[in-house]
Formats: structure tokens, C-alpha cells, sequence
């Protein structure tokens, strides 16, 4: 059981996570997720969580008072809690860091709206963490996506028949193309290899593809990849068919098989 607590001005936001394969974990008591909203512990009596900046500027920042309070109030469950404050000025999400924050007991999502956060407030975060380049009018669309990348690893929460490590972003590479019936659809033609039952052909052709729209699409993923001896001839094909993958070379020129060595006769050899 992993608990996840959200720290949030509108807790209403969160509704979806009440449906589909989370509505499942949640039920199943792989997950508990439970809202705070920290306007309830706002000291003054309009309930302010915000307020104008010191030295001048424009917008509001979230005040420390209503959080600090919200998280000194949380129940000590866990020692392995994990506190992440969701900003686009923190280190951009990614598979990896779903992995590990879903080996945690217990994570606390806090959210932030208006320009940011007063910059005491950062020191209650264990990790600041920005789902891309881009700005929200708040932290919880942010905490949403990441809340669902961490939930489905969590053991169990997907159906047996799909495992989590087997996805495309858990190994570097882009998902191979995928077909399903009709063989034929209106003259286009499922790649005749997937047909053939040919299980070793498959997985070549699946990698082999992999690796094409790896190249193509998301060339900065490759200087991350670890490439077997079974890929040389697949990189050495590839290239063949896209001559700009020759740039790559260098990262699996050490794959090459060993030139074939001449049988030795008896008196030549120093
Ligand atoms: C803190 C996160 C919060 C500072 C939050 C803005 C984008 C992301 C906010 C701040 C957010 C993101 C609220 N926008 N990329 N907006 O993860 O400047």
C-alpha cells in the first residue's frame, strides 16, 4: 500500500483519479490518495494562503504559514515519505524517478497556484520537480500526470498480462510499430514478418524498428543507449536505409564482429 497525500487550493481538481485503473488500485487498496486542502490552515481570518511580494513585483506568492502548517499536521506514518513540490523551475520528470518514488511508502504532492511560492516554503521539499518546460496556472494537472505514471508501476495495479518494465520510456527506446486485424485494411498491408509466426524474425523486426524511431524521432535518447552485439547488424542495416544514421556510428562501432582470422600455418608467426 502506497499512500499519496496532495497538498492543494482545490482538491476538486482531482476527480479523475477516481476513475478507470486508478479507481481500481484505489479500490483495491493498492493506493490510497487523500486530499489537503491548505486554505484550512490559513492563520488569518480571511483565510489569505497569499500575498504581494517583498521588494515589489507583479502576482501573489503562496505564503509559508498554510503549508508549513499543513505539513507539520500530516500523520507520521511512514520514516520513507517523500515530499515533491510541483514547479517548473525543478528537474524535469521522468520514467526513472516514477520508478523509484513508487518503491515509497508514502508520497506528498504539494501545489502551488499564483507566481510560486515564497522561497522558505522550498525547504519542506525533498525534490522540486517540473513535468516540462512549460508554465500551469497551478501545480495540479503536474501532480495528475505523475501521480498516474507512479501508480500504474505499483505491483498489481495493471492486469498481469501487462507488465510496466516491458514500456518503451523503462528501456530508452520508442515503442516498434503495432498491428492488430484486418491483415489488410483498405490496401495497406500489415508487414508480412508479423504473419509469418516466426518468433526470433519478430523480435529482430520489432527492434530493428525501435531503433529506426529512436533514431528518427528522439535522437536525444540515444546517447543514453546501450546497444548488444545483436544490434550491430541491425544498426549497420539502418544505416544503409537512413544515411544520416552514420553520425552514430561511433556508438556501436565496437559491435563489429572480429575480422575472420586467417588459420595459422606452422612456420609462419614471428
Ligand atoms: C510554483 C508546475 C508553482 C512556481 C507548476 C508556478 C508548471 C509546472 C507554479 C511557479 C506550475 C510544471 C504553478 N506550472 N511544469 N504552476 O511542472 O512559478
Amino acid at each position: 500500500m502506497i499512500k499519496i497525500t496532495i497538498l492543494t487550493l482545490f482538491p476538486e481538481m482531482f476527480v479523475p483519479l477516481n476513475e478507470s485503473i486508478l479507481k481500481r488500485a484505489q479500490e483495491a487498496g493498492l493506493v490510497e490518495i487523500n486530499l489537503v486542502n491548505f486554505r484550512d490552515y490559513a492563520v488569518s481570518k480571511h483565510k489569505n494562503v497569499d500575498d504581494i511580494p517583498y521588494g515589489g513585483g507583479a502576482g501573489m506568492l503562496l505564503k509559508p504559514e498554510p503549508i508549513f502548517a499543513a505539513i507539520r499536521d500530516l500523520p507520521q506514518v511512514s520514516h520513507h515519505r517523500k515530499l515533491i513540490l510541483m514547479s517548473p523551475q525543478g528537474h524535469v520528470f521522468h520514467q526513472k524517478k516514477a520508478e523509484e518514488w513508487s518503491t515509497h511508502q508514502e508520497l506528498v504532492f504539494m501545489c502551488g497556484h499564483y507566481e510560486g511560492f515564497d522561497e522558505r516554503i522550498r525547504e519542506l521539499a525533498d525534490e522540486e520537480v517540473s513535468l516540462g518546460d512549460y508554465v500551469l496556472t497551478g501545480g495540479e494537472l503536474a501532480a495528475m500526470v505523475m501521480i498516474d505514471a507512479v501508480v500504474r508501476l505499483i505491483p498489481g495495479v495493471l492486469g498481469e498480462e501487462v507488465s510496466a518494465e516491458e514500456d518503451s520510456h523503462s528501456i530508452g527506446l520508442l515503442e516498434y510499430p503495432q498491428y492488430t486485424r484486418p491483415a489488410d485494411f483498405e490496401g495497406r498491408k500489415v508487414p508480412e514478418v508479423l504473419l509469418s509466426g516466426h518468433h526470433a524474425l519478430i523480435k529482430r523486426w520489432r527492434r530493428k524498428e525501435s531503433l529506426r524511431r529512436t533514431f528518427l524521432r528522439r535522437p536525444d535518447l540515444i546517447k543514453d543507449l546501450v546497444f548488444g552485439l545483436e544490434d550491430y547488424s541491425l544498426l549497420e542495416e539502418l544505416t544503409l536505409e537512413h544515411e544520416e544514421f552514420a553520425r552514430w556510428r561511433t556508438k556501436w562501432q565496437h559491435l563489429s564482429p572480429p575480422p575472420k582470422r586467417q588459420r595459422r600455418s606452422s612456420n609462419r608467426n614471428k
